[in-house]
């Protein structure tokens, strides 16, 4: 009788991994390859088959318990960036002096839920227990991650309002996205649309035309479309963004000099990555009524041109 042999007996790879500090989840199926890390519930890579990367993660990325990883995507809220420049609505939520940039659950560990196996992707719940994040956050909130790896990623982040009263927020998926050279993209599909420039005083102003990027760039575009789409002509490609009930994005490279005041970031390493951060923040920011859900959905593809 022959011996069993390691034979794949699904369409995907799951194996849980360590990555120095951290567990994560490396996925191989049909469709792409994947890594997600438990803390934070961060995708830190995506490529789809017959593809350049998808997501940018730092050659100087590190992998520890409760500390930020530079690249992939990751998931802020309950509020967005700085604490203090958030609604009131959102600031009234919680009395702790202990507000750290982009919110409470970027460096603490998720929980997985469930693996499920489709016939075009897998599909992975993870949970955040947000019981544990009494003080800083006393209301009782589902928050849940839905990654779906297959020819597209799919990111479905949502927040259920299990107590009585209702709740704020602002939140944002963070992605960082792998680019041939800043200098040879384009950002499509925000011409016309108000922004509010955070390194000109937080003043606001109109795009004109696709955003090109010759300098450091922080801007928060509101009352968006639903389709954006990254134009890389260095690498003959575009990566389209399709989001649902998402009514801001957040724009970001440092380049030279905001570089050289961050962690895990190489000198030059600007040049590589542009940040499209599918968000609902400011004005946009969410009021849940009681047993009432919000799910921020985004969908990123690859296409050659
Ligand atoms: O992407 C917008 C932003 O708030 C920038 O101002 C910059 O701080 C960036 O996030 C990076 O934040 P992080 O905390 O990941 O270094």
């Amino acid at each position: 009788m022959n011996s069993p042999t390691n034979t794949a007996t699904s369409a995907a790879s799951i194996q849980l991994i360590q990555l120095d500090e951290l567990p994560a989840l490396r996925i191989h199926n049909a469709y792409a390859d994947a890594l997600i890390t438990l803390q934070g519930a961060q995708v830190l890579e995506f490529t789809p088959r017959e593809q350049r990367p998808i997501i940018w993660l730092s050659e100087q990325a590190a992998f520890r318990r409760s500390q930020n990883i530079r690249g992939g995507i990751p998931i802020c809220w309950p509020w967005f960036g700085d604490f203090a420049r958030n609604p009131t609505a959102v600031r009234a939520m919680t009395a702790s002096a202990d507000t750290p940039a982009h919110g409470l659950v970027r460096a603490q560990p998720w929980l997985l839920e469930k693996i499920t196996e489709q016939p075009t992707h897998t599909e992975i719940v993870l949970r955040y227990p947000t019981a544990a994040l009494n003080a800083a956050w006393p209301h009782a909130t589902e928050l849940t991650l839905t990654v779906s790896i297959g020819s597209a990623l799919r990111l479905q982040l949502s927040t259920r309002n299990t107590g009585s009263t209702s709740l704020s927020f602002s939140q944002a998926l963070h992605t960082y996205f792998s680019i041939s050279d800043i200098r040879q993209i384009e950002i499509l599909g925000l011409d016309n649309t108000r922004y509010i420039d955070t390194l000109r005083e937080w003043h606001e102003f109109t795009q004109h035309d696709a955003v090109r990027i010759d300098g450091e760039i922080d801007r928060i575009y509101q009352q968006l479309p639903e389709h954006l789409q990254l134009l890389d002509t260095g690498w003959q490609r575009t990566i389209h963004l399709r989001t649902r009930n998402s009514a801001s994005a957040v724009v970001w490279n440092p380049h030279i000099e905001k570089s050289k005041r961050l962690n895990q970031l190489s000198p030059d390493a600007w040049q590589r990555m542009v940040c499209i951060e599918t968000a609902n923040v400011m004005d946009d920011s969410v009021t849940l009524a009681s047993g009432a859900a919000h799910v921020l959905d985004l969908e990123i593809s690859g296409e050659k041109l």
